[in-house]
């Protein structure tokens, strides 16, 4: 408030607003201006990084003054905002973003080409942004672009770690990590020195009467570090609301080095606490899926709940309401257990910094806040051993301690001497040393638990969450089935399908009400569209055809099947399976005649995907994948029938280009154990079939595109259990096409066979947990019925076509409306109209 310019002057304020370009002059001279005076360079020294460097802050530029205008009219209605909390947003580029939703794509393209560069050239010169891992990342980045694109207030609060995802090379066939520092030059943030909050870590808790005989609990001592803000303005499609995603940096609460001990020599010990300090945001965790339990991830998850929750407070406080109305202002988003803390720190400064009743405080948390589980495996559910929560969260794990009391107690009310119950839901787990179930604390701390797809939402509450249904009633629990946004994954990612699409449903409305594709049914026989549709796929292939050439130097025939698995690389999402499937196969080929091989059809399997670094058994997959192409890409004897491909480094961007060039994609995960999965959708929205298990997301696909129109194989979710019963305690056969496989890999055709023993070894000896030779025979069948199919193109378009126009309940526009509805309860905030919003619309 003191900040603030006063009334008189506030006049020339107004005539000398910033007003973002909307011509493509206008455009160039930002460039050009950027380049001179931002980059201190000249026409005679900008090369392509310089160029996207000044294209980028004129865009930036123009979304901070929206920004601005966006917070302004949100502050001003002072409506409820959303806080969408996650250590992940896997955003990938920018830039093309950025022009697409503002509608200046085309501006830039001429403005750039004015200037002497082709606006492709400029696109590929930016980092990815890849603060996360998989699906779990890349969905929070999904719903920020359709939360703009909506007009809701939402923010996103995340970590701003300076290394991102590792990236991966591929040496000798084996993964080697390599550090993603991609903070060299980021036109996307914006720092706010000004915006820095102290965090506290370990110390004591001092407990004393106030002098009106008030129980006070003093967290005292120990370490602060300092939380400084960093600002991404995320802009909406065809509007100009534009959010924020707040992103936490990690410095020394000091500031400065220690000049004491520089001066006396120790100059090492001079720099430690600095180091320390900034250790907390600087590296993402590099694991999907799996929980660790390492001191340094647990620091990460309360600086960066601390730092939100203060922001957020803070900005409550100033409307001055009363508390009882927080959760009327504010509704907070865990996604997934990693945030879970902030449910006890908001506790914690309602009771002890804000003098509140426990009740009171407790029931404004449990109003506040929603909880997505992305995961029943058990080796991802996050658990917190108590010594240490008890050195480093001191006062939080008193709370948490009395969260569970007052929740047991009222188990205890509920279900009388059920101590069995007690033990199972205790948020403490009594084990040896005794962990906190985040899970748990999350279900008691929120109002509102979802999963991510229907299967998935069904299994949470019948298997690892079911004694909480009993205790809190079947309407806690819900469900929002994933979604991506057509913005990027079919308009930014896919130009020309958009831009067909476009031409038969009367302009690009599609992209903002997903369902319209629907019109696309009745040209699911009209022969020019189709081909149209055809070419369109095609010249997306030969696109992907040459990265894979340039990448790998194999040469891959475009019309050939292109068959592709993209995604973490995991036991459980079986890309062993697919590898022992292509093996199939090309044993399959060596044995036949010459007339057979003439009616196959030629494919090329693409693999690409990161595995943990400590995730033996996945570096294992990628090393057979690639032996396996070496061999089977330099048969003479193969030719074109087969390629294998593995592909480095997958990324957003690389999505972008491998999405819109699959005929057939691969979702094969053990039933029961995929969430919902991402990529399957953005598969099926850009022209392509799928082959998968009745899993996650797959099932409402099937439901939504019609049964005619996917490949699918494989045990169901409800016999798994018994499955995997049966080959611990009775008798389990295996598969004899896939002990042909285990016999090839073994007799040394891949190189080294010793080196995928514990491949083999997981299904012949340890009881094949994922079901792979269970699978196994429908699978193969099923691919057979792919090559069949693919054989008769005319139909496989219509497949395709029809596919497409009953892609639209998958949007991210959809999911975020059924969470502001059933879980937020929060309006759109839609700019006034005439109010002016530089679209030059
Ligand atoms: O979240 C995942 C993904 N691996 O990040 N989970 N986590 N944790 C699930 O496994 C996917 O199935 C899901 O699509 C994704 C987003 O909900």
């Amino acid at each position: 408030v003191e900040a603030s310019i006063p009334e008189p002057q506030r006049a020339a304020w107004k005539k000398f607003q910033a007003t973002p370009f909307v011509t493509k002059e206008d455009f160039e001279k930002e460039v050009v201006r950027h380049v001179e005076t931002t980059l201190a360079r000249s026409m005679f020294n900008c090369d392509e990084t310089a160029a996207y460097a000044a294209a980028s802050l004129a865009f930036r530029d123009r979304l901070i003054t929206e920004w601005n205008r966006t917070q302004q009219r949100q502050t001003f209605a002072d409506t409820k905002r959303v806080y969408y909390l996650s250590l992940e947003f896997l955003m990938g580029r920018a830039f093309d973003n950025a022009m697409l939703n503002v509608g200046l794509k085309n501006v830039a393209k001429e403005g750039l080409s004015e200037l002497g560069f082709r606006i492709e050239d400029i696109i590929s010169q930016e980092h990815d942004a890849a603060l996360g891992n998989g699906g779990l990342g890349r969905l929070a980045a999904c719903f920020l672009d359709s939360m703009a694109s909506l007009n809701y207030p939402a923010w996103g609060y995340g970590l701003r770690y300076r290394y991102g995802i590792f990236k991966q090379e591929i040496v000798d066939g084996y993964q080697v990590e390599v550090p993603d520092y991609w903070l060299d030059f980021n036109p996307w943030e914006f720092p706010r020195h000004d915006i820095v909050v102290d965090i506290q870590f370990y110390g004591g808790v001092r407990k004393y009467q106030d002098e009106h005989g008030r129980n006070i609990a003093k967290w005292e001592g120990g370490e602060m570090v300092k939380a400084v803000a960093y600002d991404v303005p995320i802009p909406g499609y065809d509007t100009p609301s534009t959010n924020n995603m707040r992103l936490w940096s990690s410095k020394a609460a000091s500031g400065e080095f220690d000049f004491q001990k520089f001066n006396s020599g120790d100059y090492e010990s001079s720099v430690a606490d600095q180091q320390r300090a900034e250790t907390i945001s600087a590296v993402l965790y590099p694991n999907d899926n799996l929980d660790r339990g390492k001191e340094l991830r647990l620091k990460q998850q309360y600086f960066w709940v601390a730092a939100s929750l203060y922001d957020i407070v803070r900005r409550f406080k100033k409307s001055k309401r009363a508390w009882s109305e927080f959760p009327d202002q504010v509704a907070i988003q865990l996604n997934d257990t990693h945030p879970t803390l902030a449910t006890v720190e908001l506790q914690r400064i309602l009771i002890d910094l804000e003098g509140l009743e426990w009740d009171e405080a407790w029931t404004i948390v449990t109003k506040t806040f929603g909880y997505t589980n992305h995961t029943v495996l058990p080796e991802a559910l996050e658990k917190w051993s108590v010594p240490l929560m008890q050195n480093l969260l001191p006062r939080h794990l008193q709370i948490i301690y009395e969260i569970n009391m007052y929740f047991l107690q009222s188990v205890e009310r509920k279900f009388p001497g059920d101590r069995e119950m007690l033990g199972r839901v205790s948020i403490i787990e009594e084990s040896q040393p005794k962990m906190v179930r985040m899970a748990y604390l999350a279900i008691v701390g929120s109002h509102k638990v979802n999963g991510v797809a229907e299967l998935h939402s069904d299994l949470i509450k019948t298997t690892i969450f079911k004694d909480f249904v009993k205790i809190f009633g079947p309407d806690k629990f819900t469900n929002v089935t994933n979604g991506i946004t057509p913005r990027r994954w079919l308009h930014q990612a896919n130009p020309r399908l958009s831009e067909l699409i476009a031409s038969k449903t009367g302009g690009l409305g599609f992209l903002k009400d997903l369902n319209i594709l629907n019109e696309l049914e009745k040209f699911a026989d009209d022969k020019e569209f189709k081909k149209e549709w055809a070419e369109i796929k095609y010249a997306n292939k030969v696109r992907l055809a040459k990265h894979i050439k340039t990448t790998t130097g194999v040469t891959v025939n475009p019309s050939a099947l292109f068959d592709i698995q993209v995604k973490r690389i995991h036991e459980y999402k079986r890309q062993q399976m697919n590898i022992f499937g292509v093996i199939h196969r090309y044993l399959t080929i060596k044995a036949m005649t010459a007339e057979e091989r003439k009616k196959l059809a030629p494919r090329v399997s693409i693999f690409g995907g990161k595995a943990a670094p400590g995730y033996w058994m996945a570096k294992t997959i990628i090393h057979l994948i690639n032996n396996v192409g070496a061999k089977v890409n330099n048969d003479p004897d193969i030719g074109d029938l087969l390629k294998v491909i593995f592909l480095e480094d997958y990324n957003v961007s690389k999505a972008e280009i491998i999405t819109p060039a699959s005929d057939v994609s691969e979702h094969i995960s053990t039933a029961g154990t995929e969430a919902s999965g991402t990529s399957n959708m953005k598969f099926v929205l850009n022209g392509g079939l799928i082959i998968g298990t009745c899993d996650g997301a797959n099932i409402e696909i099937t439901r939504e595109i019609g049964e005619n129109n996917i490949f699918l194989f494989g045990n169901l979710a409800e016999d798994v259990e018994d499955l995997r019963h049966a080959h611990n305690y009775g008798s389990h056969t295996l598969d004899p096409d896939l002990l042909k496989v285990f016999e090839t890999i073994k007799s040394g055709t891949f190189g080294d066979a010793g080196a995928f023993s514990a491949l083999t070894s997981a299904i012949e000896d340890h009881g094949d947990y994922y079901l792979v030779s269970d699978d196994f025979h429908s699978y193969i069948q099923t691919q057979a019925l792919v090559d069949e199919a693919y054989k008769n193109q005319d139909e496989w378009i219509t497949k395709t076509i029809l596919s497409v126009a009953r892609m639209g309940f998958f949007s991210s526009d959809r999911c975020i409306n059924e969470y502001a509805e059933m879980i937020w309860n929060v309006e759109p905030l839609a700019p006034e109209k005439g109010e002016t919003d530089g679209l030059g619309k």
